[in-house]
C-alpha cells in the first residue's frame, strides 16, 4: 500500500533529521509530508534541505503556530493530491517510534483507521510522569464515556488512514483546530462505520525538545468532547 507520512512540527530541529532517516530506512513510505509552522528554531529550513536531498519529503510552511488539527488538515489535503492508499499521521519526538509504521500500515489493510496505541495488550508507557499518565487516562475516560468510542486509545495521534477515509470527512467542516483534533476525527470516523483497528505500541516520552501542550489546549479538549457530546445527545450527525 503506497503510504504518505505526516509530521507536525513546531520547534523540532533536535528531531527531525533523525526521524526522517528512519523512516526512509525503512522503506516502507513513498511520502513524507512536514507541516511546519515558522518553528522559531529553524526546523522549516532543516525541513526543506531534507526536501533537497530526498525526493520523498514535501515541507508545507504556515505563517504561525496555527495548530495541530489545522496541521493535520493541511496534511490531508497535500497527501490526497498524491497517489496514496493510507495516510499516516505521527508526532516528531519519537514519542511514535517509526518501528511501528510497518506493522500500523499492514493493520490498515483489514482496517480502515489503525491506531498506535498505548491501551490495548502490548501497548503502554515509557518516562511518562505521572500527570502526563494520569491527563492521558482521563482524556481517554472522559471521550469514550461522553462520545461512546470504543477505541482504548482515543487521543493518539500515532494514526493510519485509509484514503477513502479521508475523502469521505468534510476535514472543513472539523471544529478543532488543536489536539482534540484527534478526538473528532475518531468521532466521525465511527460516526461513519468505519473499522478501527488497534496495534500495540510503547509510547516513550520526547527526550529531545519541549512539549507544545498547554493549559489552554487541556480546557479546548474538554470543550470539543463537550460539544460532541451534546450533538450527540440531540442525535445530530
Ligand atoms: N505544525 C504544528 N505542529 C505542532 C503544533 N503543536 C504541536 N505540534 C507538533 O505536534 C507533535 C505533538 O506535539 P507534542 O508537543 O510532542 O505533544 P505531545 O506529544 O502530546 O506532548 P509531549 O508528550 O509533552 O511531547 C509534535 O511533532 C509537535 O512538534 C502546531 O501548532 N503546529
Ligand atoms: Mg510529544
Amino acid at each position: 500500500m503506497e503510504t504518505a507520512v505526516i509530521i507536525p512540527t513546531y520547534n523540532e530541529s533536535d528531531n527531525i533529521v533523525a526521524l526522517v532517516e528512519e523512516i526512509l530506512a525503512l522503506r516502507a513510505v513513498a511520502h513524507i509530508i512536514i507541516v511546519d509552522d515558522n518553528s522559531p528554531d529553524g526546523t522549516g529550513q532543516i525541513a526543506d534541505e531534507l526536501a533537497r536531498q530526498h525526493q520523498e519529503v514535501h515541507v508545507i510552511h504556515r505563517p504561525d503556530k496555527l495548530g495541530l488539527g489545522t496541521a493535520y488538515i493541511a496534511g490531508f489535503k497535500f497527501a490526497l493530491g498524491l497517489p496514496t492508499d493510507c495516510v499516516l499521521t505521527m508526532d516528531a519526538d519519537f514519542s511514535h517510534h517509526p518501528r511501528y509504521i510497518p506493522a500500523l500500515i499492514a493493520h490498515t489493510r483489514l482496517y480502515d483507521l489503525s491506531i498506535g496505541s498505548r491501551y490495548v495488550d502490548g501497548g503502554g508507557t515509557v518516562n511518562c510522569n505521572l500527570w502526563r499518565r494520569f491527563l492521558s487516562r482521563m482524556g481517554n475516560t472522559v471521550a469514550r464515556l461522553t462520545l461512546g468510542l470504543k477505541a482504548g486509545d482515543c487521543t493518539a495521534g500515532f494514526r493510519c488512514y485509509r484514503r477513502q477515509v479521508l475523502e469521505a470527512i468534510d476535514l472543513d467542516s472539523i471544529f478543532s483546530s488543536g489536539y482534540s483534533f484527534l478526538v473528532e476525527m475518531l468521532y466521525k470516523c465511527q460516526q461513519l462505520g468505519y473499522r478501527i483497528g488497534e496495534v500495540p505500541i510503547i509510547f516513550e516520552n520526547r527526550q529531545q525538545g519541549a512539549s507544545k501542550i498547554s493549559r489552554s489546549e487541556i480546557w479546548k479538549a474538554a470543550y470539543t468532547v463537550l460539544r460532541l457530546g451534546w450533538e450527540r445527545l440531540m442525535g445530530r450527525p
